[in-house]
């Protein structure tokens, strides 16, 4: 115990933790000259590793990358034994950077922080720990760790064991002997899946409880792997970059095969291969959409059951091994030596917690709904309160009294997982909204400490004192966060990530799942954009630079940054043929949409010759009629017809229930201004006379369009209304061209770079109407009467350039007393959210257009 100090010590930082993070973050703020006390309540550096000491305990990233980078003559004096190294060799190795920098006078051990108070006149942090001391500090950094605060162990009785209690995240230093005992572990995680096999050659009696079965592959432990040491030796500066810019932090050829795709042969071929290599990330990249498509991570995860089938002999524990209520990945996968094998040995037991539930722990042993089970020691590998646990049970609290714990009680709030609004020069390495425990951690760990360590010398060399994120900001990446996570399939898994193993803990997805080089890439425009996002302050300074660092959806980035590396020419440097050909092999590329009951074409007579049109009735039974809905394509009365939007159709048909009829109306420059409105209107007209023999409920008519179709839709409501019939029950307008003025702000923010731009607008208009046109209803229905029309939903994206004119179409019916239902496509743009099978966050908004849809007819 420290004796209580009367002055307060003074640092420029205090740091709780000396693991492999807090070790570095002492490294680099000594760099920079500041006076830095590092707080670890352990009686050595570690972290983790100090901690974590149960038999079998070994990283599960190999050791060619699960090591620092920050010096390459550490890395030419340490060499690792293995490919994945124990844990008494990496705590050794941490031993050794702390020797090798001579950290550890800077580390006060066995002093653990009790609480940490922002002083807002002072500016200073006021930390006390349990020996007593205060201590003041400009700036608190917690580094202790994702999976640091043990989870209690919530069964019934626990306590009341009279026997040896261990817990594989406390384990003894001394070692512990089970030697011809009868031992009980609970819990199938990485730590009991680590340690049961080693349990198993002691134990007299080993008796698993498990209440879910993990997925697990083997390690294939032994030297460090061949073609790894091969790209170090030849340059590794070059490799260390590469993880760096990687998605997990470990240099990988991430695959674009996909599983629903793939050949049976490529499909084997690829899963033993990665089966073999027993690498985390290569289970995890067998198929590029395993982690999204629920058919693709099915066959990943059946290869794997196969896998455990093979090597459990009695089948019927085989199939109580095997994972099946959930997704492969979604939760943490574990790397074993041995495990399933252990199970075959005949003093080693498996008990299915889902058939027979723990009623309670007793003092002899184990009670289950089936069968009492006496022990002379019971093992918890019970897991961890991940990545918030250590951080609210810390008792930190910022400005105005709050504390971290109040500020989380929905779940963890964070710009980019390092700082929080409220906590000025607070900071946590690894916390949550960052890719921490789904990366490579050494290679976060780094690359936070460097930020950090960044942000610290800038404010030093501008002579600011406190540095806090915006409301927004923070917001902002919240969004952002559970906007990657929500095109995943981890949101519906029981998981740690999730906070599910922890009763009471708010289910949010708690890393950044949008890999590391993403995230590196947000981190690095934060502060080349003079800390966008966050408040500055110093003496007679405030500044800040307020704003979202990342607004797009995740997958819509991700087919921008195809589409440029495809290398397309723009459109509106083509004839309209041209255009017209290049679309058309696009399209082909595409999934196909959802099934629906039937889809048959036709021909209808439009007022100038015949119009293709194609139907597509919904499953379910053939006869019935069905509200009808007249659809118009996009493509800027240029481009586009029956096949370009056949997908939206059918997604259209599939989720409203509707009959829909697709209708190609006449196009540009061909055929110019009124001939498409004209067209739509007719077809609305013939539809409505027609609603029987298509399927339809007589009287029960939408129109639906996108783009140039939901400006002629509009138009042919506008129409209809004048010409008194049909009657129209509803407009669904997605993203519509309304307006041909291109002066609002949508245009001028989204104008270029988010395929449709300015240009093509303009070349659009070019093709279909004279300037003198332009400002006619027919064309822009902006400028028409607009009472009495039918009621509306209008979709409109953040990155359109016709946003505002959406906007503004729907403001003007509700002014004119039509109503009007207005779906904002987040982080979208004007083509995204027709990108059916493509852009997976589409399809929230497409439900809610399908819910619209279906809002416009009496119920059923
Ligand atoms: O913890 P876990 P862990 N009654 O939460 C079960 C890292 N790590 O310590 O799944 C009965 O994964 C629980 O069951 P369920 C790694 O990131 C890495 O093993 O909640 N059972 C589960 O089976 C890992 O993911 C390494 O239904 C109960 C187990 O206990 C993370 O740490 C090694 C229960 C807990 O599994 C956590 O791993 C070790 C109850 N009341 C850990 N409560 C490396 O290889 C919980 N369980 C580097």
């Amino acid at each position: 115990m420290n004796k209580p100090a009367s002055v307060p010590e003074q640092f420029d930082v205090v740091v709780a933790g000396a693991g492999f993070s807090g070790l570095y973050m002492l490294y680099r703020l000594r760099q920079l000259g500041l006076s830095v006390k590092v707080l670890e309540s352990a009686g050595d550096v570690g972290g983790t590793w100090y901690w974590n000491r149960y038999p079998g305990a070994r990283c599960d990233i190999p050791t060619t990358d699960y090591t620092y980078s920050f010096d390459p003559e550490l890395e030419k004096e340490w060499t690792w034994s293995e490919k994945y190294a124990t844990q008494p060799e990496i705590l050794e190795y941490l031993r050794f950077v702390a020797d090798r920098h001579g950290l550890r006078s800077d580390i006060e051990f066995s002093a653990t922080v009790t609480s940490a108070r922002w002083d807002e006149p002072e500016k200073r942090w006021r930390i006390t720990t349990d020996g007593g001391q205060e201590i003041r500090c400009r700036y608190y950094i917690m580094a202790t760790g994702c999976l640091s605060m043990p989870k209690s162990p919530d069964i019934e009785g626990a306590g009341r064991f009279a026997g040896q209690v261990y817990f594989t995240s406390r384990w003894p230093h001394e070692g512990v002997d089970l030697t011809g005992q009868r031992v009980a572990v609970i819990g199938t995680g990485s730590s009991g899946i680590q340690s049961i096999p080693l349990i198993a050659r002691q134990a007299r009696r080993l008796t698993v409880f498990q209440r879910t079965p993990n997925f697990s592959i083997p390690a294939h432990n032994g030297p460090a792997p061949a073609d790894r040491l091969e790209r170090l030796a030849e340059d590794r500066d070059e490799y260390r970059d590469a993880a760096r810019w990687s998605r997990g932090g470990v240099p990988i050829d991430p695959t674009d095969i996909l599983g629903g795709t793939a050949s049976e042969a490529v499909r084997r071929e690829r899963f033993e291969a990665a089966w073999e290599q027993g690498e985390l990330f290569g289970i995890l990249n067998v198929f590029a959409d395993q982690g999204v498509n629920p058919a693709s991570n099915d066959i990943v995860a059946e290869m794997i059951r196969e896998k455990i089938r093979s090597i459990v002999t009695d089948p019927g524990i085989a199939e109580a091994l095997c994972p099946k209520d959930h997704y492969f990945g979604t939760k943490r996968p574990c790397l074993d030596t041995g495990y399933f094998e252990t199970y075959n040995l005949p003093h080693v037991q498996l008990v299915d917690l889902r058939k027979q539930p723990i009623v309670s722990i007793t003092e002899e042993g184990i009670e289950t709904a089936d069968e009492s089970f006496g022990f002379d020691a019971i093992v918890y590998a019970t897991g961890f309160d991940a990545m918030t646990g250590a951080l609210v049970a810390a008792d930190v609290a910022g400005r105005d009294g709050v504390s971290l714990k109040e500020k989380w009680a929905a779940g963890p709030s964070t710009y980019l997982g390092l700082m929080t609004t409220g906590f000025p020069n607070f900071f946590m390495l690894t916390g949550p909204g960052s890719p921490s425990v789904l990366s490579n951690m050494t290679v976060s760990i780094e690359q936070h400490v460097d930020w950090v360590a960044g942000c610290l010398e800038n404010m030093r060399d501008e002579g600011l004192e406190t540095i806090e994120p915006t409301a927004l900001a923070e917001a902002g990446w919240n969004q952002h966060v559970q906007d990657c996570a929500a095109i995943t399939l981890h949101p519906t898994a029981n998981s740690w990530y999730m906070g599910a193993n922890v009763p009471g803990k708010p289910r949010v997805f708690l890393p950044y799942i949008g890999g590391v080089n993403a995230y590196r890439q947000a981190c690095d425009e934060v502060a080349a954009q003079g800390y966008l996002g966050f408040r500055l302050t110093g003496p007679g300074e405030d500044r800040c630079r307020d704003g979202v660092i990342r607004r797009m959806q995740p997958d819509v980035a991700m087919v921008l940054e195809f589409m440029a590396a495809a290398g397309m020419p723009p459109l509106e440097t083509l004839s309209a043929a041209d255009a017209r050909a290049l679309l058309a092999v696009t399209a082909e590329a595409r999934p196909p949409g959802p099934e629906v009951g039937e889809v048959t074409d036709g021909v209808i007579p439009g007022p100038s010759g015949h119009l293709p049109y194609r139907l597509y009735r919904p499953a379910g039974p053939s006869e019935g009629l069905r509200p009808l809905v007249v659809y118009f394509h996009g493509g800027g009365w240029v481009l586009g017809n029956l096949d370009s939007d056949d997908p939206l159709c059918r997604d259209l048909c599939a989720r409203s229930g509707a009959v829909v009829v697709s209708v190609n109306y006449r196009h540009a420059p061909e055929v110019r201004f009124p001939a498409a409105a004209l067209d739509a209107f007719a077809a609305v007209q013939w539809a409505d006379a027609n609603a029987i023999e298509l399927g339809g409920i007589p009287g029960q008519l939408a129109v639906a369009g996108w783009s140039a179709g939901a400006n002629v839709a509009a138009v042919a409501c506008q129409l209809a209304r004048g010409a008194e019939g049909p009657h129209i029950s509803g407009q669904l307008l997605v993203c519509p061209v309304v307006d041909s003025d291109m002066t609002r702000p949508s245009y001028t923010e989204n104008g270029d770079g988010y395929i449709l731009t300015t240009a093509l607008m303009r070349w659009f208009w070019d093709h279909y109407a004279d300037p003198a046109d332009r400002g006619d209803p027919r064309a822009a229905p902006l400028h028409g009467n607009l009472e009495g029309l039918p009621e509306a939903c209008i979709v409109t994206a953040d990155f359109d350039p016709l946003r505002d004119e959406g906007v503004a179409y729907a403001r003007a019916l509700e002014a004119a007393g039509v109503p009007v239902r207005l779906v904002r496509a987040r982080g979208h743009t004007h083509t995204s959210v027709t990108m059916v099978g493509v852009v997976i966050s589409g399809a929230p908004v497409r439900a809610e257009i399908g819910e619209a849809l279906g809002d416009f007819f009496p119920a059923p």
